[in-house]
This record gives structure tokens, C-alpha cells and sequence, in this order.
């Protein structure tokens, strides 16, 4: 037999063996993903309570998308920008500014019980020093070191939870499929060996961060681009849980997440999940955008803020520091303005749970824990009365949060011979009124009861 020919025979076999252990590993990863989806409930409630009663995390995209001023990653993947030219921000990413105690400082200030920092987004461009690679900020940028140890450190100072973002895309890695948007570098099916030495880098990197930083939260996103199997995501999630067993996991890791995170979009009916969390942009990109004025209004952000947490979900609002680590200071008076609310009402939002179904009151509420005290908010200048229909309690005290006024209420249209409650009239005067959400705080004769029925004689 010829060198020629045993070699052949040898490269053959070595392509069926890999064939085999591709899908040997495929049936494994799908039995796990099977018994991924038992994810037991119960386990995490308790860790997933904070969260819950938090409300509020402030959002960080920290990248080189912030020295031109372009999006972070999507512009030279959508080819807006060569790579090469996207990569040249590299040199002038210096954080020479960077201040991670006035940032933490001001997130505390906000209100925010939480805050989520870009560690790596699509680019690959590691915000800490990575091991993984040479591509971060501490190797390729003047900035010459990790932002995101000092930025927790601060935040921890002050009892805030740290959330890393990560992203599982990773447009830059020489084994990553993905990279351009019409253009790959190959498919997962036809090099599982590349496909997993880019598991082995991103898992890696995972492992380094719990390590170095212990993140209480994780933003997982970019999922979309391949399947629960092709990420292993049950193995990355033990990754996590292995090192940290309290660290909770948002719904961006295929179905392997502990809350959902609808982004940009505000519900209108209350969303299902046990937990969600709406992202959102404070103008309209996530990274700095100096050209993007369309800033949203303290006003627009506390409505949205408030509509959120009385459909039992959390605002994670988004900043865009600059390439020199400074805070836009758009940015800066809007998380004042909404921590000055905060700090007037914060004890309608935070610890308490979403509020009564629609219907019974026209603007967001929320109940105690044990719903003996129900919350009003209402937006805007009120002008006299708001009413409150099919409250079967009785209401012992009104006071408005912030100003600390009693008010007083009328109940009209009780039929002494019917159990159907009458409406409640609550006189707002105006001098009691909050600049952007009025806060009525009802206290109930007890835990709250309810009459939802169209008001027949049955
Ligand atoms: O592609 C990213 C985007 O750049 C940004 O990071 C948002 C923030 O939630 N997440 C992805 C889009 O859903």
C-alpha cells in the first residue's frame, strides 16, 4: 500500500471519527438540553427576590463604538464602516476620565438597586483583561486596563448588585462562524473542531469573569445566531452556577435564563413571566452617540418606569458613556431628575409587587407585599378627581408620597342592598401634586378584594 494511499485511508477515517464524536456530543447535548428544561422553579425563587424588588439597574454600553460616536458592533457588521476602519477606534479608547466611583455614585443616586456594564459585546473587544485573547482594552487600547473590577468594587461600596453583559456573538474570533451580514466565515456544520475551539474561547472567557468579577447577574445576548446545543447552554449556566449558585441569569442564553428581557418595546397587557426586565435606550442608541439628541424626558422615562413596575417588571435603563470614560450629561440630569423622583416616591416601586388588573384604575399601580396598601400613580397635572372602581375595602388612609398631604375620598353610587362597591372620588389638589407622577398611598382595611363584574344585578 502506497504512502499516498494509507494517508488518504487515515484522513478518511479521521473524518469519519469526527463525524462520530460530533454527533455522539450532538445526542449528548440534546439529552442534557431536555433535562435543562427542569430547570426546578423553586430553586430559584428565593435568589431571583432581589431582582424582583430591585426595579431599577442602570444599563452601560462601555466600547471603542463610543470614539467615533457609531453603533457598538452592528455598524461594520451592517458594513456601514470597514472593519478595519471600525477596529481603528481601538487607538482612542483611553478612559483618561474614567471616574467608576462617580459613576457608581451616580447609578446610587438614580435609585437603581442594580447595574449591568458591557464586559464584551458583538465586536469581541474585551472590557477587562482577558486571558482568552490579546483583544481588550487593557492590550489594544491607550486605556490600558479593566474598567469593569474597579466599576463593581464602587458599586459594592454602595450595596449596588453588579450585572455583567456578555456577548455570546463574537464577530471578531477567527473560529466564530458570524462576522459580516452577508458574509461568514464558515458553518458550524461543516467544522465542528473550529465551532468548538470558539466554545472553548467564549466558555473560557465566561469562566474568567465569574473568577475575576463574581457577577451577582449576567446579561447573556446575541443568542439568536445559534441554537441552545450549538452554545451548550446548560453547560455554560452550570458554569455559572458552579462558581456562584446565587448568580441569576437573564433569558437571552436559549432558554436557559431565569427572567425575560423584552427590549425597546413597552407592554401593554402585563407580560406572564414570573420575571422580565424592559431594556431601553435613554435616547435611542445604546452606545454614546453624540449626533442622537432625541433624548427621552425625565417625565417619559419616570411614566415608563412606573408602567413597567405596575406590570410586575423592572426598568433596566441604558447610558452610553464616552471613549474617555466621561457621562454624557444628558445622561447625568435624567438619572438625577429620576433619583429625586425616586427619592419621593421610591417606596411605591421599590419591594412592592405589580399592581391591580386594568380596569379599576386609569394609570399604573402597585400593591404592598401583602396588599393592605395599594399605590396610584398619576401622571401629568391632575386637575380634581381621580377614581378608583370595584374596591371592595375599606379605605382608612390617603396620603400623596412627596408632599405628605391627606387626602380626602367620597364614595358614589353605593346601593345599600347590592355588595357591588360604589366608586371611589379622590379630591388631588394642586398644590399636592408631583411634577412628573402624583403617588397616592391608599391604605385598605386589609389585604386587598376586588369586584371585576360588569355590574348586573348577579
Ligand atoms: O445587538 C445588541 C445591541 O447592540 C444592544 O446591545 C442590545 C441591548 O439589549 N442587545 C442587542 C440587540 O437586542
Amino acid at each position: 500500500m502506497d504512502k499516498k494511499n494509507n494517508t488518504l485511508r487515515i484522513s478518511t477515517n479521521y473524518k469519519i471519527m469526527k463525524r462520530i464524536i460530533a454527533v455522539i456530543a450532538l445526542i449528548g447535548s440534546v439529552s442534557s438540553s431536555l433535562k435543562a428544561q427542569t430547570i426546578d422553579p423553586a430553586s430559584i425563587k428565593s435568589k431571583m427576590q432581589w431582582f424582583a424588588d430591585a426595579k431599577l439597574g442602570i444599563f452601560i454600553h462601555s466600547g471603542i463604538y463610543a470614539v467615533n460616536g457609531i453603533d457598538e458592533s452592528w455598524s461594520f457588521h451592517n458594513k456601514k464602516i470597514s472593519y478595519a476602519g471600525y477596529m481603528k477606534q481601538l487607538k482612542g479608547f483611553t478612559l483618561d476620565k474614567y471616574d467608576p466611583a462617580f459613576w457608581a455614585e451616580l447609578i446610587k443616586e438614580s435609585g437603581a438597586r442594580y447595574a449591568v456594564i458591557t464586559t464584551k459585546h458583538h465586536d469581541g473587544v474585551a472590557m477587562y483583561d482577558t486571558r482568552m485573547n490579546n483583544l481588550s482594552i487593557v492590550k489594544a487600547t491607550p486605556a490600558k486596563k479593566d474598567m469593569v473590577k474597579p466599576l463593581f468594587d464602587e458599586l459594592r461600596k454602595r450595596d449596588i448588585k453588579c450585572g455583567a453583559y456578555f456577548s455570546l456573538i463574537d464577530w471578531s474570533y477567527p473560529d466564530y462562524p458570524g462576522f459580516l451580514k452577508d458574509s461568514s466565515r464558515y458553518k458550524v456544520e461543516d467544522d465542528y473542531g473550529r465551532w468548538d475551539r470558539f466554545r472553548s474561547f467564549f466558555q473560557g472567557q465566561i469562566k474568567e469573569i465569574s473568577n475575576k468579577f463574581n457577577p451577582d447577574l449576567w446579561w447573556f445576548d446575541g443568542d439568536w445566531e445559534h441554537s441552545a446545543e450549538q452554545w451548550e447552554s446548560e453547560k455554560v449556566r452550570q458554569i455559572i452556577l458552579s462558581h456562584n449558585s446565587q448568580s441569576i441569569i437573564n433569558g437571552r442564553l436559549q432558554g436557559y435564563g431565569d427572567y425575560e428581557t423584552p427590549e425597546q418595546n413597552f407592554p401593554v397587557s402585563r407580560p406572564k413571566y414570573n420575571w422580565w426586565e424592559l431594556c431601553m435606550t435613554t435616547n435611542n442608541n445604546w452606545g454614546y452617540h453624540p449626533d442622537d439628541t432625541n433624548w427621552k424626558t425625565p417625565y417619559e422615562i419616570i411614566t415608563i418606569f412606573t408602567d413597567a413596575v405596575s406590570n410586575g417588571g423592572n426598568l433596566l435603563l441604558d447610558i452610553g458613556p464616552r471613549a474617555d470614560g466621561t457621562i454624557p450629561q444628558e445622561e447625568i440630569d435624567v438619572l438625577k431628575e429620576l433619583g429625586a423622583w425616586n427619592k419621593r416616591n421610591g417606596e411605591s416601586v421599590f419591594n412592592t409587587v405589580g399592581g391591580i388588573p386594568q380596569g379599576h384604575f386609569y394609570g399604573p399601580t402597585t400593591l404592598s407585599k401583602d396588599s393592605t396598601t395599594l399605590y396610584l400613580f398619576v401622571q401629568g397635572h391632575i386637575n380634581g378627581n381621580v377614581t378608583l372602581k370595584g374596591l371592595m375595602n375599606k379605605i382608612e388612609d390617603i396620603t400623596v408620597l412627596g408632599s405628605q398631604e391627606k387626602l380626602t375620598h367620597k364614595i358614589v353610587g353605593k346601593i345599600s342592598w347590592s355588595a357591588i362597591p360604589g366608586l371611589v372620588y379622590i379630591n388631588v389638589p394642586e398644590k399636592a401634586e408631583d411634577k412628573y407622577v402624583t403617588v397616592l398611598k391608599l391604605k385598605l382595611d386589609g389585604p386587598i378584594k376586588l369586584y371585576a363584574g360588569h355590574g348586573g344585578l348577579n
